[in-house]
């Protein structure tokens, strides 16, 4: 028992080495300055649908995105390009998540989970440039995609 207990805190403790740093990629590393707290940007997901309250978000402020999977079946969260691809199908996840700046796992979005992901975007979108997104199959042509705009 203790064994698993064990194993646990550390894959989680992976989990969350892995997500933290790729997030914000630009944020550098200015200790003593007292880092802002981030903006919280509480998002919704259901089928098929990514509810978010705001779309346009400013460079170098750091946003803590809140990812709540209010539907009935896993989703996944990411922040990056669009990616209709060639063929005109969305692409797999790996394929989609290649660029992303942010990527909450379907594995760990079950319906009625709830996980964060800090962003601090280091440039200048469109909103063609850059979205919110499921890639879950089938998902995201079903409408979980949300164009997003990043001003300076
Ligand atoms: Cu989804």
């Amino acid at each position: 028992m203790y064994k698993i207990l064990l194993l646990i805190v550390v894959v989680v403790g992976a989990l969350l080495a892995a997500c933290g740093p790729g997030a914000s990629s630009n944020s550098g590393t200015t200790s003593g300055s007292g880092a802002a707290a981030p903006t919280v940007v509480p998002i919704a997901m259901t089928e098929f649908k990514i509810d978010t309250p705001q779309t346009t978000f400013q460079v170098g402020v750091p946003y803590r995105f809140v990812v709540s999977n209010k539907g009935t079946v896993n989703h996944d969260f990411s922040i990056t390009p669009p990616v209709m691809s060639h063929s005109g199908m969305s692409p797999s996840n790996e394929e989609a998540h290649e660029d992303a700046l942010a990527v909450i796992k379907a594995d760990d979005l079950p319906p009625g989970a709830t996980k964060s992901v800090d962003v601090t975007f280091s440039k200048p979108m469109s909103s063609a440039e850059i979205e919110l997104a499921c890639h879950t199959p089938g998902h995201y042509e079903a409408g979980m995609q949300v164009p997003i705009t990043v001003t300076q």
